[in-house]
């Protein structure tokens, strides 16, 4: 492969990508911008120690100093979350001043694709996906991660999307790209904070071989693009959904009211909907981000396998 004057691989990455070992990509924005600290500290470090337990080396992926970083140091991590705000969230359009200026930037889930992508590896584990904001017919706010997915062949592990967004919109938007939408063990679209939302996924897969069968054909096959595989979060740690709606109508109402939009937009309402909820809504994100982190580990051992 040619090698890629912008990026470093981790010794243990490389070392496993070259042996043709299970790698799983995590993204950064989720620590600088998704969790307060210290939580999202202990979180990303956590996930690192899940994806180990089910078989596969963990690179988490970040900009530090200017350079694509697929892996980090702990020191690194930790760098990340106690600058949180602090830190640039960085998407695709981002990384060209970032990269030249040689500064630091938590990349969203389209930035952790494509530098996962550069370094070949094929599968990433998260917690929620961007997608197509609520009101996205007038402010036109749609995530780029959407995009991501239409473009770069990675398979994305997360808990469905959360209904700060249209989710209707957002699966009407991943059809139009040819993204598929797999549910883990579920014909329903999971909510994030809760195993529901009353919207079909496109298939329904059992296993982890199942689901690296698809993705393999997709590869095999040169269909551009990635795979969004939503694993419902485990029962016991999902929301009431009458209370997550609640606080999640109260946050989208503030957004509106304080003119809150651009990418500010989804950091602001995590953080209003962990407060409204008292941190309940931060507790069950973090559950379900290890339950993402198991599947994915499970999902990159079988596609090695094939
Ligand atoms: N949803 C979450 N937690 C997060 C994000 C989304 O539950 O941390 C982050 C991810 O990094 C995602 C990004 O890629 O927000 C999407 O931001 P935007 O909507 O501005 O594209
Ligand atoms: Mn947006």
């Amino acid at each position: 492969m040619k090698r890629n004057p912008y990026l470093d691989v981790a010794p243990e990455v490389a070392r496993a990508l070259e042996a043709g070992r299970p790698v799983v990509a995590l993204e950064s924005t989720i620590i600088s911008h998704g969790m307060p600290y210290p939580q999202n500290v202990e979180t990303a470090l956590n996930v690192e120690r899940i994806v180990r337990e089910n078989g596969a080396v963990p690179a988490t992926i970040a900009i530090i100093g200017g350079r694509l970083k697929a892996g980090l140091t702990q020191a690194e991590i930790e760098h990340l979350g106690k600058k949180g705000y602090g830190v640039t969230k960085a998407s695709r359009r981002d990384l060209p001043v970032l990269v030249a200026r040689g500064e630091d930037g938590a990349t969203t889930v389209a930035t952790t694709m494509i530098i996962a992508e550069m370094a070949g590896i094929r599968v990433f584990a998260t917690g929620g996906v961007g997608g197509v904001h609520r009101g996205a017919e007038t402010t036109m706010d749609i995530s780029a991660d959407l995009e991501e997915l239409a473009q770069t062949g990675v398979l994305v592990v997360c808990a469905g999307a959360k209904s700060i967004l249209d989710l209707g919109l957002t699966l009407e938007y991943l059809e139009t790209k040819g993204v598929p939408v797999i549910g883990y063990q579920t014909e329903e679209l999971p909510a994030f904070y809760t195993r529901t939302s009353g919207f079909g996924v496109d298939y329904r897969l059992d296993t982890p071989a199942e689901i690296a069968a698809a993705f393999r054909a997709k590869l095999d096959m040169g269909l551009r693009g990635g795979m969004l595989v939503t694993n419902p979060i485990p029962e016991e740690y999902s929301m009431n959904p009458a209370v997550i709606n609640q606080a999640i109508d109260e946050a989208v109402a503030e957004a509106k009211a304080q003119g809150i939009h651009g990418k500010q937009t989804t950091p602001f309402l995590l953080a209003r909907i962990k407060d409204i909820t008292g941190g309940d809504s931060l507790a069950s994100n973090i559950r379900l981000v290890y339950n993402n982190a198991k599947l994915a580990a499970q999902v990159a051992g079988e596609l090695c396998a094939k």
